[in-house]
């Protein structure tokens, strides 16, 4: 996959600011972020190619834990390489459903994750993510801001040189007979 598809550095909106975290994709669309805004791309920024697909262990995982009918379509690989990354609180908000649940799998090092609540400035609480804990973020916890603080160092020998590895599935467009609730954009 990381063959087919290199990491890369994305830049923030607006300021041009390389995140601190990697990031490739798999899947029909992928995840992405440039200085227009962030949004969902059929092509590796970089490489100009499509992204490889999401592997059939993945795909077999959401099938056992999302509850959600149609497979995702966005399988996001965010790499915190060294100790300094991070990344800060927001809402996953890019997607066309909400109905879907977000799931998420951690490897190699354990992370200090904080979860909140529907709004930004709201109580938050913190968690620890290790290697193999797999999440999925569903119904109201869905929309709920969060983010990663740190990564502990040297936690995990999973990944040969250290580090992080978080990998989300999501699916980004309303499936043929979801219809759109209220609030959902
Ligand atoms: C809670 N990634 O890529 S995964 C992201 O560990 C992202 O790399 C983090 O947040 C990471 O957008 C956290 C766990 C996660 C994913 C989606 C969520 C937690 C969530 C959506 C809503 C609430
Ligand atoms: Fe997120």
């Amino acid at each position: 996959m990381i063959a087919a598809a290199p990491f890369y550095r994305p830049t923030m909106p607006r300021s041009g600011r390389p995140f601190s975290v990697l990031m490739t994709n798999a899947g029909p669309l992928g995840w992405g972020s440039d200085k227009s805004g962030y949004r969902y791309l059929a092509r590796h920024p970089e490489t100009g190619r499509p992204w490889p697909p999401i592997p059939p262990r993945l795909l077999a995982l959401w099938k056992e834990v999302s509850g959600y009918p149609a497979p995702p379509e966005c399988c996001l690989c965010n790499y915190y390489a060294d100790a300094g990354a991070r990344m800060g609180l927001h809402q996953d908000r890019d997607e066309e459903t909400f109905e879907a649940p977000v799931l998420s799998l951690s490897l190699g090092d354990a992370a200090i994750f904080r979860v909140g609540g529907l709004q930004r400035r709201g109580p938050t609480r913190s968690l620890k993510l290790s290697s193999g804990d797999v999440v999925v973020l569903a119904g109201p916890a869905r929309r709920a801001f969060h983010g990663i603080d740190r990564v502990l160092a040297g936690s995990s020998t999973l990944l040969p040189q250290g580090g992080r590895l978080n990998l989300t599935l999501r699916r980004v467009t309303r499936p043929d007979g979801e219809t759109s609730r209220c609030g959902d954009r």
